[in-house]
């Protein structure tokens, strides 16, 4: 059953009605062809999504010791971009092991399924776990990690996020799948495939780490350069790994994102927000009847709902501390009015309709990591070309146009 946000929450506003009586919501306007609003090329070669260093105007962070260093990598064992790394691979292309013939711990997040639209959702099949105690077998090291991720996959923004924000991209590398996914899965752009470890698609480092794993092949997942395997592929369980096992890593003045004493009500709030509005969309978007369909769009506005009423008084989710549960919720946030608002039929209401819900997003839009991992151009040629998705010819709709850069005022709230 699903979570009712106003009861089963007390984190969520408080005096929200369920979802408003349907209205007839205008279409997006028309706008140019998609673009990445980060600026940064929507074409099938993976791009690390960042500069070396911070954007200009990021400044005013919501943490102590404001502006946080750029990142600098590290004296030696650079970490790793692909496509175009700025830096030397310090693995050989192809050495990498997919052979072609040619107390502050991370906790497990448990087994948290849930159902989309007769599909289970399972959260990660590998549950390695990274520690700086040395108290499993993955010990927390610069560049021994590589993240594999997808810039059009909400879930795989997450770990994104957290990186760039934390500054982990300077011990972590980053290769990113072509946006496209088609019957075999994420696949690496190019003939000779991931430079790292000469995969061609994600399902040779799963079948690499288990030859009789039988999927799903996700992003995102954590590699171990070293040992040549899957470590996690379970997306809380990085975010939190990253944010707590790797601190000794985290650049200067960074932020505390999973703080000891609001993990409670961040874990509370995120579950909701999972149940409903994370896979809320997709149990929407999959829905094979009209009752569970009309059951999860309810639940994802009733959410939304009460989200914008929490957010007229909060900068963040939880007040003026930017933490774990809004990089959970951001990736959903940014794919909104591009696809499931039109993809999968969540069409009560655009993010652009919700005043303060729609002005939180664009002031983390203008964080570190959140804006530079947003490419609405390979987000839309995903849902709209990939084979799971279902488009015959491939047409990618032109809007909606979204100004990502329209003032927020948010930067002077308090909690
Ligand atoms: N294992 C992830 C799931 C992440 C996920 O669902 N990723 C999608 C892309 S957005 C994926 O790779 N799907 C491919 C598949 O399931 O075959 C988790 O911990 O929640």
């Amino acid at each position: 059953m699903l979570p009712d946000p106003l009861t089963d929450c007390d984190l969520v506003g408080h005096n929200a009605t369920s979802a408003r009586p349907l209205e007839e919501t205008p279409m997006p306007a028309l706008s140019q062809p998609p673009s990445s609003p980060s600026g940064y090329s929507a074409g099938t070669t993976a791009e690390p999504p960042w500069p070396d260093s911070d954007p200009a105007g990021s400044g005013g962070m919501p943490w102590p010791g404001g502006r946080p260093p750029a990142g600098r990598l590290p004296a030696s064992g650079r970490p790793q971009v692909h496509g175009q790394p700025p830096w030397a691979p310090s693995v050989e292309p192809g050495s990498g092991g997919v052979g072609y013939p040619p107390g502050d711990s991370a906790p497990t997040t448990g087994s948290l399924p849930a159902i989309t639209g007769g599909l289970i959702r399972r959260q990660g099949t590998f549950n390695g776990r990274i520690t700086r105690d040395g108290s499993s077998e993955f010990p927390v090291e610069p560049s021994r990690y590589q993240l594999y991720g997808s810039l059009a996959c909400p879930w795989s923004q997450r770990t994104l996020i957290a990186c760039r924000l934390l500054g982990l991209d300077r011990v972590i590398g980053l290769t990113l799948t072509d946006p496209v996914a088609d019957e075999r899965g994420w696949k690496f752009d190019g003939e000779a495939g991931d430079p790292l470890t000469g995969a061609r698609f994600l399902s040779d480092l799963y079948r690499t780490t288990d030859p009789g794993y039988r999927g799903p092949y996700s992003v995102p997942l954590i590699w171990d350069l070293r040992t040549r395997r899957i470590v996690s592929n379970d997306v809380a369980q990085i975010t939190v790994m990253l944010e707590t096992e790797f601190r000794p890593y985290h650049k200067p003045g960074a932020p505390d994102l999973y703080p000891m004493a609001r993990r409670r009500d961040i874990e509370s709030l995120a579950t909701l927000i999972f149940h409903t509005v994370n896979t809320g969309v997709y149990k929407a978007g999959l829905a094979s009847s009209q009752a569970s369909y009309d059951q999860a769009v309810e639940a994802v506005f009733t959410t939304m709902d009460a989200l914008d009423e929490r957010l007229e008084r909060r900068r963040f989710l939880l007040g003026d501390l930017l933490t774990e549960a809004d990089i959970r919720l951001f990736p959903t946030l940014a794919r909104f009015d591009a696809v499931y608002y039109q993809k999968f039929n969540c069409n009560l209401r655009r993010l652009v309709d919700y005043p303060h819900l729609w002005a939180y997003t664009r002031d983390l839009f203008s964080l570190p990591g959140f804006g530079e991992t947003t490419d609405l151009g390979q987000i839309k040629r995903h849902y709209y070309q990939s084979s799971e998705w279902g488009n015959k010819y491939d047409i990618i709709p032109i809007g909606p146009r979204i100004d990502w850069s329209e003032p927020h005022g948010r930067s002077r709230m308090r909690a």
